[in-house]
């Protein structure tokens, strides 16, 4: 009796993952002391004065589909203009859209927490993998930027934090931050906050996922947000309803187009 054919991609036909990136492995022999310098010496500092802020954590996850679908348009007009487009300007666009309505998310507390000053400029800070470690270079201005001149900025921050040149104007006078660990790997993370500001968050990476639509299982690109923020001066209800605004530019991108100046 003949085989049924199969319509069925055998195992082999299926594309293989990439390659895992792996560092070579380090073989000391023994151990080694040495003083934390630079940026690490920074971290040290802001990382210890943050851990004394109460922090509340608030999670939900994004539907990225219309985004997704609509990425590989932007990036080759962003391309034909000799921008690099990623989700970034988009992520970052929505969030000061957001920040416009919740400005008490878009502040500085002062050492005391005595007095918050609510900021006028969106300087949009965004976690970098640097060659020299962790930094949180800001977009400045970002309510006034259309989404292209937030994909160029963060084109020019890029390139400046891979050679190792971030300045301290790039460097200082954040309000808001967001960091893409999600662009390395994960789903949710624990974002700790960077004083004076008072949130913070951090986006995991967007996975191909079944979701129901209508009823039906279909396939969708959810990407998971997790937020920190200042207890003493953000509640979690205003997280909660900035996050759902931020989010709700992100599933429906078209609604940006009503709020964007
Ligand atoms: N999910 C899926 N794909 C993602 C993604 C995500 N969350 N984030 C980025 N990507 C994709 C991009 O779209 C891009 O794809 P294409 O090559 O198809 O265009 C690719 O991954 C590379 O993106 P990128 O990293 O070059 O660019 P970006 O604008 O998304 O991110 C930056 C820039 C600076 C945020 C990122 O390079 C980085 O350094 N991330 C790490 C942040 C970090 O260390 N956080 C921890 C802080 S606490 O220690």
């Amino acid at each position: 009796q003949p085989a049924v054919p199969s319509t069925a991609p055998t195992p082999s036909a299926a594309k293989p993952p990439p390659p895992l990136k792996r560092p070579a492995p380090v073989v000391l022999g023994k151990d080694k002391t040495e003083p934390l310098k630079g940026v690490r010496k920074a971290m040290v500092k802001t990382m210890t004065i943050a851990n004394a802020i109460p922090h509340f954590g608030y999670c939900d996850e994004i539907d990225m589909t219309a985004l997704v679908n609509l990425r590989d348009s932007l990036r080759k007009m962003a391309a034909e203009r000799g921008i690099n487009f990623s989700y970034m300007p988009v992520i970052l666009k929505a969030a000061s859209l957001a920040l416009g309505q919740y400005p008490t998310l878009n502040a500085h507390v002062d050492d005391k927490c005595e007095n918050i000053t609510y900021k006028a400029s969106h300087n949009i800070g965004l976690a970098m993998d640097t060659p020299d470690g962790l930094m949180v270079p800001n977009i400045k201005n970002v309510q006034a930027l259309s989404i292209f001149e937030v994909a160029s900025e963060l084109t020019r921050l890029v390139d400046l934090g891979t050679k190792g040149k971030l300045g301290p104007s790039d460097l200082t006078g954040g309000t808001f931050s967001i960091s893409n660990i999600g662009s390395i790997g994960g789903t949710y993370a624990s974002p700790v906050l960077l004083p004076p500001e008072v949130a913070i968050g951090a986006i995991g990476k967007i996975q191909t996922l079944p979701r129901f639509d209508a009823g039906n299982v279909a396939k969708a690109h959810i990407m998971q947000v997790s937020w920190s923020a200042d207890h003493r001066v953000i509640d979690g209800a205003t997280m909660c309803r900035y996050s759902n605004l931020w989010k709700s530019y992100l599933e429906n991108p078209a609604s940006m187009i009503l709020d964007l100046k």
